[in-house]
């Protein structure tokens, strides 16, 4: 699928301020691929469709979750996880898109996973330091993506955790697992 026909599909899924956010997360990714070598085509498409599933109803993302056979411990997690693996069930149904990179992208684009490819680095990185995002930290992430993938992957996930933790928020486990896979990594 080609750039402008993966936008025009978006646009029709998501309010405007997400819309534009996309963009940002698509700016960003190619701008990530270009610098850490994943696939342009892969990253462009992962890129626009990362949160396709964002505004489904819950009881419609609930529904793809028990039918599949996508992780139940989910249900029991915060809906706001949902969107992604959900996302990545629905866009290969809806769409057709079959390239498991790009599918793996969008699966795991809010928590990570452990050995996570460079494509699922630069979409998770992406999303997290896309111009329009303004948190606490996010700065210093934006300038750690300037030359270390990995590290600036890691601070995300870290500034993520203790966000939660602050907010006595349930961790789900693969955010965790993610973690420790860096640390060992990493250090
Ligand atoms: O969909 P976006 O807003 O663009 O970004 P995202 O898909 O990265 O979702 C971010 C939200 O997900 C943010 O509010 C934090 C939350 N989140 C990330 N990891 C976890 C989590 N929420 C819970 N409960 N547990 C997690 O492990
Ligand atoms: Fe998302
Ligand atoms: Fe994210
Ligand atoms: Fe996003």
């Amino acid at each position: 699928m080609e750039r402008n026909e993966a936008l025009q599909i978006i646009k029709k899924h998501l309010p405007e301020k997400r819309y534009i956010h996309t963009l940002g997360v698509l700016d960003t990714a190619l701008q990530l691929a270009r610098k850490y070598g994943s696939d342009l085509g892969q990253t462009e498409l992962a890129a626009i469709f990362h949160d396709y599933a964002k505004y489904r109803p819950h009881e419609e993302m609930r529904r793809v979750i028990v039918e599949s056979s996508l992780p139940k411990q989910l249900l029991d997690f915060h809906p706001e996880l949902w969107h992604a693996p959900v996302g990545a069930i629905l866009v290969q149904r809806e769409l057709g898109i079959d390239d498991e990179g790009i599918l793996n992208a969008i699966k795991y684009h809010t928590t990570g996973r452990p050995g996570m490819t460079v494509l699922e680095k630069v979409i998770f990185l992406a999303d997290y330091i896309e111009p329009n995002r303004s948190f606490p930290g996010v700065e210093q992430v934006r300038e750690l993506a300037e030359r270390n993938l990995d590290l600036a992957v890691f601070q995300a996930l870290q500034n993520t955790i203790i966000h939660l933790v602050e907010n006595r928020v349930s961790v789900y486990p693969d955010t965790v697992h993610t973690y420790n896979d860096f640390v060992k990594r990493i250090f």
